[in-house]
């Protein structure tokens, strides 16, 4: 451990002494007391962040993006100890913690390309001698509130993009996961070092609790507010920011699901569920939490799923092998077993979802199947475990009704060879979820798409496609090249 933190140069006086205590998921151990901000140095590095704005701005996109190019390339460097951090601070198995990593390499060379293409359109004026266009300008601090289950990628996402589009970003990471964010801060140095002229204060890290994320909610310094996490949080973000006019980017709650159709190929079904109900241990926000099959394969489905899960090896995330690993803490692990007495209260019958003493200290449980009469209360929360509800269908409109009626809209899936049902899937009246998906499971998505979801998963979208857009200002420009002054609308105003 010693170690690792040296490679990531985490150095003694910064993860010891503090008052806010790390620990890890795999055996519940202290690793590091990490320095809290104090809430009164929050103005300053709000003003930190103004001054290199306006430094930052007027330096040329594409050089930009030389910066989140050293960005990616010290990423790909430290790519095996962040990717052992993340597993050690997050709980994460090994090919995922790289997985996260990996992510955040992605979405560095795609803002690359993109520094190259913050394009503007042109528009035809209706006046003779007239030109028309679109300008997109940096807009300012960008603040990333992020969560746990992804410690460093959703930062990355957010700047990335922010830092091409020109803006400097402040981050509050979780406070359960300040060590990878530290660590990701050193590898932004080192971009940063080599880069040589950004202005100082372009990427801040603050840590700490609610306070000091309402210091950045509530700054009219701060134009955009990236929060994800979860829908309650957003309930007390979103209106703070809306209140002084500002921009949020959330990415709240998920209760992802997948329907399963009778032609659907149930061997590739069945990989696509384990992975994406039972990955990260069940605490993605895309993680599959609902599944609603027709009822003729149900029985047939559950069966073969419960066998699988079965097969699954539970234990330390570090172990070769090793597929399901530890909840983030106790208090997760009880709101597991309350929900499965909650689902076995409303009619389900429950299998597996049992605390396991894998290694001593740490949440484990075996990953549960709850097959439920309905979609019943607890079927419409997110909880953030392995918990997979079952429901039945017979038609397809019942099927997406059902996908369709719960709070949250974030990702969602079809298991089908049917074209048609496809088809009616992804259509308009098919799934109303940010991400929509057939014959892949909901979660693990790529960076070339914009993601995000719609209801109470709070209508935000990060990373690719267009979602750059959001980080930037957008400005309608008229130039008059003519020595007339025609007015539009043909309104006449002679004097
Ligand atoms: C999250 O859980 O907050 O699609 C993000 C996925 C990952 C990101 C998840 N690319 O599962």
């Amino acid at each position: 451990m010693t170690d690792l933190f040296a490679a990531l140069d985490l150095t003694a006086p910064e993860i010891t002494g503090g008052t806010l205590p790390v620990r890890s998921p795999i055996d519940g151990a202290v690793i590091a007391h990490v320095h809290e901000t104090p809430l009164g140095d929050m103005p300053a590095v709000i003003a930190r962040s103004q001054v290199a704005f306006r430094a930052w701005r007027e330096v040329p996109a594409p050089r930009r993006g030389e910066l989140v190019r050293l960005l990616g390339e010290e990423l790909r460097k430290a790519k095996a100890e962040l990717g052992a951090l993340v597993t050690l601070e997050a709980g994460k198995i090994t090919s995922e913690g790289l997985g996260e990593v990996q992510e955040m390499i992605d979405i560095c060379d795609f803002a690359v390309g993109q520094s190259r293409q913050l394009y503007g359109l042109t528009i035809a004026s209706e006046r003779p001698g007239h030109r028309m266009m679109e300008s997109w300008h940096p807009v300012g601090p960008v603040a990333v509130i992020s969560a746990f289950n992804f410690p460093v990628a959703v930062w990355s996402w957010n700047a990335a993009l922010a830092l091409v589009c020109g803006d400097p970003v402040i981050w509050k990471p979780s406070e359960k996961t300040p060590l990878t964010a530290m660590a990701s801060m050193k590898i932004m140095q080192r971009a940063l070092a080599r880069f040589g002229d950004a202005p100082e204060g372009l990427v801040q890290l603050v840590i700490g609790g609610a306070a000091v994320g309402d210091a950045l909610v509530t700054s009219r310094d701060i134009p955009v507010v990236s929060a994800t996490g979860s829908t309650r949080m957003g309930r007390i973000v979103g209106p703070k920011v809306a209140e002084r006019f500002g921009r949020s980017i959330l990415e709240l709650g998920g209760n992802n699901a997948m329907i399963v159709a009778p032609s659907a190929d149930l061997d590739m079904a069945v990989r696509a569920i384990v992975f994406s109900a039972v990955g990260t241990a069940g605490q993605r926000c895309t993680s599959l939490r609902r599944l609603i099959v027709h009822h003729s394969i149900r029985a047939g489905l559950v069966e073969k799923l419960a066998r699988a899960y079965a097969s699954l090896p539970i234990g330390d995330p570090r172990a070769v092998g090793t597929l399901v690993g530890p909840l983030l803490d106790m208090a997760a692990r009880d709101a597991m077993l309350a929900a499965l007495d909650q689902a076995h209260a409303e009619g389900g019958t429950v299998h597996g979802g049992v605390a396991v003493d894998a290694v001593a200290g740490g949440a484990y449980v075996t990953p549960a199947i709850a097959d439920m009469p309905g979609q019943t209360a607890i079927v419409c929360e997110e909880t953030f475990a392995p918990i997979l509800y079952v429901m039945g269908y017979d038609t397809l409109d019942q099927a997406i009704a059902m996908q369709n009626d719960v709070p949250q809209g974030l990702s969602s899936c079809i298991f089908t060879l049917n074209m048609r049902e496809a088809g009616a899937f992804l259509n308009a009246a098919g799934s109303d979820c940010g991400i929509a998906n057939v014959n892949i499971g909901p979660s693990g998505a790529e960076i070339g798409g914009a993601f995000g979801g719609e209801k109470e998963t709070g209508g935000g979208r990060e990373s690719g496609s267009d979602a750059w857009k959001g980080y930037m200002r957008r400005q309608t420009n008229t130039v008059n090249y003519s020595d007339a002054l025609p007015l539009a609308q043909g309104v006449r105003f002679d004097f």
